[in-house]
């Protein structure tokens, strides 16, 4: 009978956030509303993205499709979904994309409190060869919806409230914090629903994978190849570590929070700043590997006390097990010592 139980007793990400919500009173479910557009946005966009193969055989993606439209390229296409699922909901006041170089502010008479900062379609270069790909998502408060400006924007990842993901790849991952710990949800496509699978996910305290693109190595500084030297050839008589790396982030990142171990955007002499971007690739993750019980670094501070300053704004990252990240404070705690 439990199985049986369990199996009728669906817990949908919708009732789960209600559930999470009903501890905070004031509530007036506007979070829930928001986040079931945000849900729409990802199921639409795992549909589209699980069809890419085939467009592509029957030359949509990317080219025109059978009725002579020019077919859009599926970041662009995510992108629309999500800002338009994102205004229509009503509880947005200011949203940052990838996508805009601009920030996108709402209709007044539509605006809610909320801002979203997110990459609807991150690692989007590796659609057509197959690897998981994933939409990336923040959230702010914004003190005062009716009279928001850039400033309400740039603000430190500690005050996000709520951050998640949604990895399209074997199977649809949602995985999402509130700031109460972790859970991941799995996309049932005969229910459309996305159930709950991974009830209070913690990444293991230490981890045995390093993830980071070896290809940059001649241009990082002397912590990060330090480190990197000591996964491949430990001096402490522990096995070496095992390179894992997608070069998708969503990817590397849930595979991390799962299994344990570090993913590395070092900064290196081309990038100063690394890759990976502050609002929404940086801040959400970190945003996740905390609430895990892991960590996010920046090689100078915690990662989401980091200040953007401008909306784009790129910073280096190294984020995974607890104790893995520290070896990596160590390095470049130790390197500021010595300056
Ligand atoms: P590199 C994908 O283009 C992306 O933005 C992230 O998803 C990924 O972690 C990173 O860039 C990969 O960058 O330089 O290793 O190809």
């Amino acid at each position: 009978h439990a199985a049986e139980a369990q199996r009728t007793d669906l817990m949908t990400i919708t009732r789960h956030v209600l559930n999470e919500q009903s501890r905070h009173p004031e509530s007036r479910g506007d979070f829930t509303i928001l986040l079931s557009h945000i849900v729409l946005g990802c199921k639409f966009v795992a549909s589209a993205v699980n069809k890419a193969g085939l467009a592509k055989l029957i030359g949509l993606a990317g080219e025109t499709n059978v009725q002579g439209e020019e077919q859009k390229k599926l970041d662009v296409l995510s992108n629309e979904v999500f800002v338009k699922a994102l205004v229509s909901s009503g509880r947005t006041c200011v949203l940052v994309s990838e996508e805009n170089e601009e920030a996108i502010f709402v209709d007044p008479a539509l605006r809610g409190k909320y801002c979203v900062c997110f990459d609807p379609l991150d690692g989007s270069s590796n659609i057509d060869c197959g690897v998981s790909i994933g939409t990336i998502f923040g959230i702010y408060m914004i003190k005062d919806k009716d009279n928001v400006t850039l400033e309400d924007v740039l603000q430190p990842g500690t005050n996000m409230l709520a951050a998640g993901y949604c990895m399209y790849g074997s199977s649809c991952t949602l995985v999402l914090s509130t700031g109460n710990g972790v859970n991941g949800f799995t996309l049932d496509p005969s229910l459309g629903e996305f159930i709950l699978t991974h009830p209070n996910i913690k990444i293991p305290k230490k981890g045995k994978i390093y993830s980071v693109n070896e290809g940059n190595a001649k241009n990082w500084d002397g912590p990060t190849a330090k480190f990197v030297e000591k996964c491949k050839y430990p001096q402490d008589g522990s096995s070496p570590k095992s390179l894992r790396y997608i070069g998708s982030m969503v990817a590397d990142v849930h595979r991390t929070l799962l299994y344990g171990g570090i993913f590395l955007y070092p900064a290196d002499q081309k990038s100063p700043n690394g890759k990976l971007r502050v609002l929404y690739e940086v801040f959400p993750m970190s945003f996740l590997m905390e609430q895990a019980g892991g960590q996010s670094f920046t090689g100078k501070q915690r990662a989401l006390e980091l200040a953007p300053a401008k909306l784009h704004d790129r910073s280096p990252i190294f984020l995974g097990s607890y104790d893995d990240v520290e070896e990596i404070k160590a390095l470049y705690a130790s390197e500021s010592n010595n300056a």
